[in-house]
């Protein structure tokens, strides 16, 4: 027995040299200068690792060597926390290993929140998001409301495990322009779909913008449950909300000349977000 346990012990640091050897060799962000190469791999690995002081004490270091918070957040953060998502998915990981990780995000996020509002210069209008009912995951709705309020909008951020009711009352108090709604699981993609539905048979789907949003979603599930749009990302999110509340501010929500309008801003995007993930030192 004792010498069961040995063995796995010694197999585990050996697989955790090699994980940290490919880490270290990986070729990603040869672009950046060395320093910031560094400091790069070092917030990714304690991002996976979930060392939430490491990864908080090596944010002040990254932002003197000129690195923005939206390239922390698009660079190393992300690159971290979607090594977390592969190592739960081939059961490397279970839920508290994920906890430590999406706990080390939550710090990071909570330094750099006051950088990228402060980057805020007009007011463009007014946006609700949310997680919706059933789905704790709140990590990427937290950066789309960050990215939202930089460019210009007031957010209102329900939290998660958001109910229909709570959108709707949130529409009529906030009356914002656009409403987003984040989910995580495929389990609770469904409810962006019953929250449309509710939101739809309130009378108040035409007052506004949809977006909806989160790992499982796609364009496709975005044209069938009648959303506005959709983004993969916090950035084109913004791009998107922005085309919403300026070019095609006359357009109702659930208006398939919105939909369509929304659609074209992706062909642009997707040239964009190479260029994003070049300046991130991708
Ligand atoms: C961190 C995490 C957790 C944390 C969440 C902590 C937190 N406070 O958020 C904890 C540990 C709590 C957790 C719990 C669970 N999780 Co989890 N989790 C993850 C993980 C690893 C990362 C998610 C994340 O934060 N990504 C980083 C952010 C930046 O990316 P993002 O969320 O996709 O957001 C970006 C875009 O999608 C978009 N976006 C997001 N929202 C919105 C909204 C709008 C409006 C727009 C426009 C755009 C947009 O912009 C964002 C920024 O660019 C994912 C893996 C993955 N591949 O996603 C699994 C994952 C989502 N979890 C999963 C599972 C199964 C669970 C649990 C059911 C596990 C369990 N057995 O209990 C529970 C569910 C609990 C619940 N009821 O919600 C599965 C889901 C599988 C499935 N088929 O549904 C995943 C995919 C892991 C896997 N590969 O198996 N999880």
């Amino acid at each position: 027995m004792g010498l069961e346990i040995e063995t796995e012990k010694e197999f585990d640091l050996e697989d955790l040299k090699e994980d940290i050897e490919s880490s270290r060799k990986t070729e990603r962000w040869n672009d950046a200068p060395a320093e910031v190469k560094d400091l790069f791999h070092q917030i990714e690995w304690n991002v996976i690792e979930g060392e939430h002081a490491d990864t908080v004490g090596l944010i002040n270091p990254a932002l003197e060597n000129d690195v923005s918070a939206r390239t922390l957040i698009a660079g190393p953060m992300a690159t971290g926390i979607a090594e977390v998502g592969r190592r739960f998915k081939f059961d490397e990981y279970f839920l508290p290993e994920v906890m430590m990780s999406a706990k080390s995000m939550h710090q990071a996020l909570g330094i750099l929140k006051p950088l990228i509002i402060a980057e805020k210069t007009e007011e463009l209008g007014t946006v609700v998001v949310g997680t919706v009912q059933g789905d704790l995951h709140d990590i990427g709705k937290r950066i789309v409301a960050m990215m939202m309020e930089a460019a210009g909008f007031t957010v209102h951020d329900l939290g998660v495990t958001v109910p229909p009711e709570e959108f709707i009352s949130a529409i009529k108090e906030h009356k914002p322009q656009i409403v987003g709604f984040s989910a995580l699981l495929t389990t609770t993609m469904n409810m962006q779909w019953e929250t449309i539905k509710a939101i739809t048979e309130e009378g108040l789907r035409e007052d506004v913008k949809i977006f909806v949003g989160g790992a499982p979603i796609s364009q496709i599930w975005c044209d069938k449950i009648g959303a506005d749009a959709y983004a993969a990302d916090a950035l084109v999110a913004v791009e998107k909300a922005k085309a919403c509340v300026s070019t095609f501010k006359a357009m109702k929500g659930g208006a398939p000349e919105l939909h369509a309008a929304m659609l074209a801003i992706d062909t642009d995007a997707t040239k964009q977000k190479a260029e994003r993930a070049q300046a991130a030192y991708a």
